[in-house]
């Protein structure tokens, strides 16, 4: 019998900046991604799999796959290039919600996913409060023109993953004041931005897409528990517990003041906070992290997902008992998925959505237009097998939305880092033909949706 409710959204997820290419075409402002020099020996984000052009061609493809949702993230720069409004842009998240509908594929738009218009990033970025405004103008923009259409909403993609990996996702570093008023300014846009959704009654749900992970003692010690709860709170709940009970977290406070970095909180930021939260959860979810007290080192994680420390707090260390990935070693972590949605369900108890799980690695496309990405299977199988066991423990999760529907290119490790379903006929210098090419994964994907959930062992 399956776990997963009748309407369980089985999905797959990309971000506009990763996927669409056509980085100066309808209208569209330069954002922070298109401009920035790319990491050594990686494409720039000018074409990347061209999906702009190919939009019509790529939702037909999901609607073979017979995916029920598709998260995408809506381009800034498209839609209010240089402050205004942008017909053309507007058409083009119309055409591609409408095409969805058409489709039976729900629409689940993020607001925004690490590509900040230009104009904005160079005065001053989110550390500008100005930004806050210019965020949520968009934001209504969006509701105005998409609202009827959508159910679900997604804030802000990983702004944890921004702050924490902010050398990588923003170009240049920063102090962890600078990061943490950023991310002060965030919160409040994020919350202001809900408020105006709900005050607006467009019908459906708004919620924070953040990078979650369970963070695990190195050993029994206290010491190391004490650890990986104070790693925990920095590293996830400071930004849960502030979009869904609008309060700072008070670990993540103590972290803060130890940095020297706790932000200008104003009476009324607080109140807004407050005053606007969460309808659901949408959460990310590549791998665990493992701590252990602090030795006194302080040293910074190098991309957004692996592990970082904080003098006098916590220590990132190697789990011994997991694989890893090719790419960057991320460990992989199947039961730590369970972990995490029973941690999140615990201490929020709002419906939760998965919007990017997956594995990122190079693909061999054969000469019969094949490409067996057994590896790939595997990875998703053993995460959707902890997925039934966490609804078995109770947790409400009601979609899945695997990164990603398609090849695009990495946030710092290029082209040749894959994720899809569907096999984008480029590299990191040669456009070639953009063909799409199924995967095995793409069958094998198929018949889950089809079964709504992994087949039982024996019957395979
Ligand atoms: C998340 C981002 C995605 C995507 C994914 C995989 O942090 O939300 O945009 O990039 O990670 O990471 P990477 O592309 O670095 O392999």
């Amino acid at each position: 019998m399956t776990k997963f409710t009748n309407d369980f959204l089985w999905g797959a997820s990309t971000s506009a900046y990763q996927v669409e290419g056509a980085w100066n075409e309808g209208g569209k402002e330069p954002s922070v991604q298109d401009v920035r020099t790319p990491f050594t020996n990686t494409s720039d984000f000018k074409v990347a799999s061209d999906h702009f052009h190919h939009f019509k061609e790529d939702i037909a493809l999901f609607k073979e796959l017979g995916l029920k949702a598709y998260r995408f993230s809506i381009a800034w720069t498209r839609i209010m290039p240089y402050g205004k409004v942008n017909r053309e842009g507007i058409k083009f998240y119309n055409d591609l919600i409408n095409e969805l509908i058409e489709n039976n594929i729900e629409p689940i738009p993020t607001v925004f996913h690490f590509d900040l218009p230009m104009r904005l990033h160079e005065s001053g970025g989110w550390n500008n409060r100005k930004t806050i405004d210019e965020f949520v103008e968009y934001c209504k923009v969006l509701f105005d023109n998409f609202g009827d259409r959508i159910r679900f909403w997604q804030t802000i993609n990983e702004q944890n993953m921004l702050v924490f990996a902010s050398k990588a996702l923003s170009g240049k570093p920063k102090t962890w004041k600078e990061v943490f008023q950023a991310n002060h300014h965030m919160l409040v846009a994020q919350a202001k931005a809900m408020g105006v959704y709900h005050k607006g009654k467009y019908g459906g749900k708004i919620g924070p897409a953040p990078n979650i992970a369970c963070v695990y003692p190195k050993t029994e010690k206290p010491e190391d528990m004490l650890a990986a709860e104070y790693m925990t709170s920095f590293r996830n709940w400071l930004f849960l517990d502030a979009a869904v009970y609008g309060v700072y977290n008070h670990k993540a406070m103590r972290i803060l003041k130890s940095l020297n970095a706790i932000p200008e909180i104003t009476k009324e930021d607080r109140k807004i906070l407050k005053e606007n939260t969460a309808d659901f959860i949408a959460f990310n979810y590549y791998n665990s992290m493992t701590v252990s007290a602090s030795n006194g080192k302080d040293q910074q994680g190098v991309d957004q997902q692996s592990g970082f420390s904080i003098k006098g707090f916590f220590r990132s260390e190697k789990n011994n008992h997991l694989r890893t990935t090719e790419f960057s070693e991320w460990p992989i972590d199947p039961v730590g998925l369970r972990v995490t949605a029973n941690q999140i369900y615990d201490r929020y108890h709002l419906p939760l959505i998965i919007t990017e799980n997956g594995l990122g690695q190079e693909d061999i496309l054969t000469e019969e237009g094949t490409i067996h990405d057994d590896y790939r299977i595997n990875y998703l199988e053993t995460h959707i097998e902890q997925l039934e066991l966490a609804i078995d423990d109770g947790v409400e999760l009601f979609g899945y939305c695997p990164w990603s529907a398609i090849d695009l290119i990495s946030t710092h490790e290029g082209f040749r880092k894959r994720y899809g379903f569907v096999y984008v006929n480029r590299t990191d210098f040669d456009l070639k033909d953009l063909k799409r090419y199924k995967k095995d994964s793409f069958y094998w994907y198929q018949s889950v949706i089809e079964n709504n959930g992994l087949q039982a062992k024996e019957n395979k």
